[in-house]
């Protein structure tokens, strides 16, 4: 993750490069710099530990102004989270800041130490530093010598680079971190994304993998990966709609939660006919490449693996297409036997998840049919690497643990799906028909379930002292249990687990006693009295239960049993209508715990690392 802010200007640009921060939080907040060639000709730098309003306290004490800078937010990967590992790293004359991993980071740290460099943080990154120092020194030229430095790293990086002895530009190089130049009227800028520089330009060039860019105030120059001059497109980019304040909520988790309605209706617009999905929806070749599909591979991480477990249930009950579902870091270093005429779809908010992106990669060579993105950022490579896509329409999601895109991407799985049968002609007779109505009605289900708010905040009390719970489910609920149990887990820190609720009585029973909440779903479905049976099992054993039932399900209150009636729903939109009860649930809880809700400790919005 790690978010870059970088800019080359006539006026002074140190303002910019803190607003930019401030928009790449989302990206990580373990610490903040900023290194700034200053207009008394000095290189100088100011970092903080914790979030950019700490380096912004830091800099109104005392102020660095100058026209050329570079600036960071950093997740730490390598060296804790501390002010002397803080990005922008010093060698001599040079300031860099570094978005990725390198991993020869230690035999280019012994090599330099051989060499006389003495390092001051435990980072990865300030071997970049000092080897970039070391090449100067023969090469003379900034951009010559890092395009030679870069030569000698492996892993990722994202990084741009300032140096007193030439400050007439900023340079950057892009090696699986994404990186994106925003261009001005006699001045340029770069980030790790485009949003970071909205408030200053909305024209943008985007680097491709190996770039190297050279960037001054009235030109930018562009060497591709084998070294050749290169143009890159420029896009104009706008945007009102930014998704920047709070409203009338506390938190933008809460905020984003109670968009719901609005952006699966959004998602929906535009790819439902009458009766039918409109399967052109994810591409004009769609038709044709579906027609070819005989199974369906997932590959995503977090929240987004999920949602790809709820699909497996579609896939398999609806389109009767066999699919897979693997997390994306297991999948990407994995000896994979790909079935003929195997559709390879990816699902990742940003589109930036560097696991999933990496897997995208690897699934080229691996002879899959063709490769579906299905992720809420149209300019992302993701999206730009795959042969489909489809777009959710969440809007901008800041609050780190994902809602709404979590709950847009199901939509548009369930689209997939119907899309998938509808060409294949696999759809048992009206299914189609009938799901196409059924998620028409949906953004008004999903306000009925928002209604039920302040009865999931007093329940949230059950949870304030209790240390670990459980999350059960069975059928398509269990992936929903799954996604419940991590947002718990991301925002209050109370350990979460969750099971098939089968599963229970072939280990985790051990565990249940009253000081262990079980939260569960049930819908009102063919496997509601088995997952009764299985609640029994919990109660029996002094277990507290927290049922979010059908209405019409024959669920009541009792000792040690609390049931929340839902809207009745049909069974297949069911995982998209429990899985705000759930969200309502981790958010009063955090809220409770006093933690800090849209930026919980140890994470960040994209995870744009290994
Ligand atoms: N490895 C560097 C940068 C971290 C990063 O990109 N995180 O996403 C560090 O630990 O400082």
């Amino acid at each position: 993750m790690c978010g870059i802010v970088g800019a080359v200007a006539e006026r002074n640009i140190t303002p910019i490069l803190l607003e930019g921060l401030k928009r790449l939080e989302y990206r990580g907040y373990d610490s903040a710099g900023v290194a700034v060639y200053t207009n008394d000709d000095k290189l100088e730098r100011m970092r903080r530990p914790g979030k950019v309003s700490e380096l912004e306290l830091a800099l109104t004490e005392e102020p660095l102004l100058g026209r050329l800078g570079i600036a960071h937010t950093r997740w730490a990967t390598h060296g804790a989270p501390c002010e002397r590992n803080a990005h922008p790293h010093f060698s001599g004359d040079l300031a860099v800041v570094h978005n990725g991993i390198i991993e020869n980071h230690e035999a280019l740290r012994d090599q330099l130490k051989a060499l006389g460099y003495v390092f001051t943080s435990d980072t990865d990154t300030e071997v970049i530093a000092h080897l970039l120092n070391h090449k100067l020194k023969d090469l003379t030229d900034l951009t010559v010598a890092l395009k030679a430095t870069v030569k000698e790293l492996h892993g990722a990086y994202g990084l741009a680079v300032i140096s007193a002895n030439q400050p007439d530009r900023l340079v950057a190089a892009r090696s699986g971190s994404p990186l994106v130049i925003g261009l001005g009227m006699g001045e340029n800028f770069l980030a790790s994304d485009q949003l970071a520089l909205r408030q200053v330009t909305d024209r943008f060039m985007y680097l491709e993998e190996g770039d190297i860019a050279e960037i001054r105030r009235d030109s930018v120059q562009i060497w591709d990966v084998n070294g050749q001059s290169v143009e890159r497109e420029s896009v104009q980019y706008r945007d009102g709609a930014e998704a920047a304040d709070k409203g009338e909520f506390r938190h933008f988790m809460l905020k984003e939660i109670h968009e719901q309605p609005a952006v699966v209706q959004r998602t929906l617009e535009g790819r439902l006919s009458q009766n039918q999905v409109l399967v052109q929806a994810f591409g004009p070749q769609a038709a044709e490449l579906f027609a070819k599909v005989r199974n369906v591979q997932i590959v995503a991480c977090g929240t987004s693996y999920h949602a790809g477990m709820v699909a497996r249930y579609w896939l398999e009950e609806l389109a009767g297409i066999p699919c897979q579902v693997e997390v994306a870091s297991e999948f990407r270093y994995r000896k994979v036997v790909v079935q003929p005429d195997t559709l390879f779809v990816t699902i990742s908010q940003s589109g930036e998840t560097a696991d999933t992106l990496a897997a995208l990669r690897n699934a080229k060579e691996l002879g899959f049919l063709a490769s579906l993105a299905i992720c809420n950022v149209g300019i992302s490579s993701l999206v730009r690497e795959s042969d489909l896509t489809l777009l959710t329409q969440a809007g901008r999601e800041i609050g780190v643990a994902s809602t709404k895109a979590f709950t847009t991407q199901l939509v548009g799985l369930l689209l997939l799906t119907l899309s998938l049968g509808q060409v294949r002609g696999t759809l048992a007779d009206g299914v189609e028909a009938t799901l196409v109505e059924e998620l028409r009605r949906l953004p008004a289900r999903l306000g009925e379930a928002l209604a039920m708010d302040s009865t999931v905040e007093k329940i949230a009390e059950l949870f304030a002292e209790k240390n670990h719970t459980l999350f059960l489910g069975r059928g398509a609920q269990f992936p929903v249990a799954m996604e419940g149990a991590l947002k718990l887990k991301e925002i209050s820190y109370i350990h979460a687990e969750a099971y098939p609720a089968g599963e229970l009585k072939h280990g985790p029973l051990a565990l249940v006693d009253n000081d262990m909440p079980v939260v569960t779903v049930a819908p009102n479905n063919e496997l509601l009295e088995k997952l009764k049976s299985n609640l029994q099992e919990v109660r029996a054993r002094g277990g507290e239960l927290i049922v979010f039932a059908d209405e019409k399900a024959g669920m009541t209150n009792g000792e040690g049993t609390h049931v929340v009636h839902m809207p009745h729903i049909h069974d297949i939109l069911s995982p998209i209508l429990y899985t705000i009860p759930l969200q309502l649930l981790s958010y009063y809880v955090a809220v409770l715990k006093g933690t800090d809700v849209d930026q919980p400790r140890n994470l960040a919005k994209s995870v744009t690392v290994e």
